[in-house]
């Protein structure tokens, strides 16, 4: 049976990075909600990430996007986040809203455009080089529409030649982190779909280039835990954008739409020893919340990986291996079934008394009375990014 005491440690130092858009306004196409006492500039947006930190203990860091949250000193908005004892994520890039990239950025035909994105990633580096963030998060908006738009091995030929300029720029302890995701905005051909051509990309590119998995961007059916091992096991999953999916990239709160999933992939992280630091992978959260409160939303995110994450902790790996070697597969699923099927609230609990925490970080936040004093002093807050 695995030991408690270890089964918490890893608890403790499991660190979950939460999103800085995932605090402002967001919405659909449609129409974006305006909330009361959304963060007005990304340093609001760092003071709500701290709170999360505060309650929950493992969410010390925050992924920025560029450009939503482009300050003038990206130093010192390091240095703000640390004096709130958080510190700065990954970078994500944004080659998705302006003109010039209806036909695509890094992809693009006419090479002004792929220099002009190129450009913007070589910037993003910048960034990290002064805030020093250690991980360059890309996600393409790139693809076609229709049979015959575009040549889809040129496509590729540019983006390997843009990614490898950008690859060259990073400094040694910088990594860059490909996303796929299978259609949207293109719907006929998208330039990295799925997990093997992000593979294929980085495996040209260096070891320093790894494949992202974003638990939304997957056909309905797929078997994302599989594409997790897999990864682990190449020494090429960089890390997670957790959210939650029912139909297409819905940006729902992790562990809400399928927790079973949720489980069934971190228990390939903790059987491919996906937990240690030395394996290197950053387990972020890529979500809206664009009808339900934004700071008690990415606190309860936060604890239900934490629950999927203690669940697969509590697999017994011997009972299991045992199991699977006699070929008994009733016994081998019925002891990733007891591990699922664990109450791991209480252990969580005493885990945060320990620490000093409030048992119910998302309770703890509501009854502390600040929401209402954001949504006070904080008029006129922004969107998450879209339309910026
Ligand atoms: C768009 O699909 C997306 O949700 C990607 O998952 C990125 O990670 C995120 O936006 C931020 O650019
Ligand atoms: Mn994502
Ligand atoms: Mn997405």
């Amino acid at each position: 049976m695995p030991d408690i005491a270890a089964v918490k440690a890893a608890l403790a130092a499991q660190r979950i990075e939460t999103p800085s858009w995932g605090y402002g306004n967001s919405g659909t196409r449609f129409k974006v909600f305006a909330q009361q006492g959304v963060p007005r500039d990304p340093y609001e947006k760092l003071d709500d990430a701290a709170r999360v930190h505060a309650y929950t203990g493992v969410a010390p860091k925050v992924s920025l996007h560029i450009p939503w949250d482009r300050v003038d000193d990206y130093a010192a908005l390091a240095a703000y986040a640390k004096e709130r004892g958080v510190e700065l994520g990954a970078i994500n890039s944004n080659t998705f809203q302006d003109d010039a990239y209806r036909l695509g950025s890094v992809c693009h035909p006419d090479p002004a455009v792929r220099r002009r994105a190129v450009r913007h990633l070589l910037d993003c580096v910048d960034i990290m080089d002064a805030t020093g963030s250690a991980d360059l998060k890309l996600w393409f908006a790139d693809g076609t529409n229709y049979p015959g738009q575009d040549d889809v091995t040129a496509r590729q030929e540019r983006l390997a030649e843009s990614l490898a300029e950008v690859y060259a720029r990073l400094g040694d302890d910088q990594r860059m982190l490909l996303e796929y995701k299978f259609f949207e905005p293109a719907f006929y051909t998208t330039d990295v779909p799925d997990w093997g051509t992000a593979y294929a990309h980085c495996l040209k590119l260096g070891p320093r280039a790894r494949v992202v998995v974003d638990t939304g961007h997957h056909a309905p059916g797929t078997n994302v835990e599989f594409i997790v091992a897999l990864l682990l096991r190449e020494g090429r999953l960089g890390g997670f954008d957790f959210n939650s999916r029912f139909y297409a990239d819905d940006d729902l709160m992790a562990g809400a739409a399928d927790p079973f999933q949720l489980f069934r992939i971190m228990h390939e992280v903790v059987r491919n020893g996906g937990l240690a630091p030395a394996a290197g992978i950053a387990f972020m959260l890529d979500q809206c919340h664009n009808v339900e409160a934004k700071v008690p939303a990415v606190i309860r995110s936060v604890c239900n990986v934490q629950e999927a994450t203690a669940k697969a902790l509590l697999v017994d790996a011997d009972a299991l291996a045992a199991a699977q070697r006699d070929g008994d597969v009733l016994a081998a699923h019925a002891v990733l079934m007891d591990a699922y099927d664990t109450d791991v609230r209480p252990l969580l609990r005493a885990l945060r008394e320990e620490r000093g925490l409030d048992p119910d970080p998302v309770a703890a936040y509501l009854r502390s009375g600040r929401q209402e004093r954001i949504a006070a002093e904080r008029a006129g807050g922004d969107q998450a990014g879209w339309g910026a």
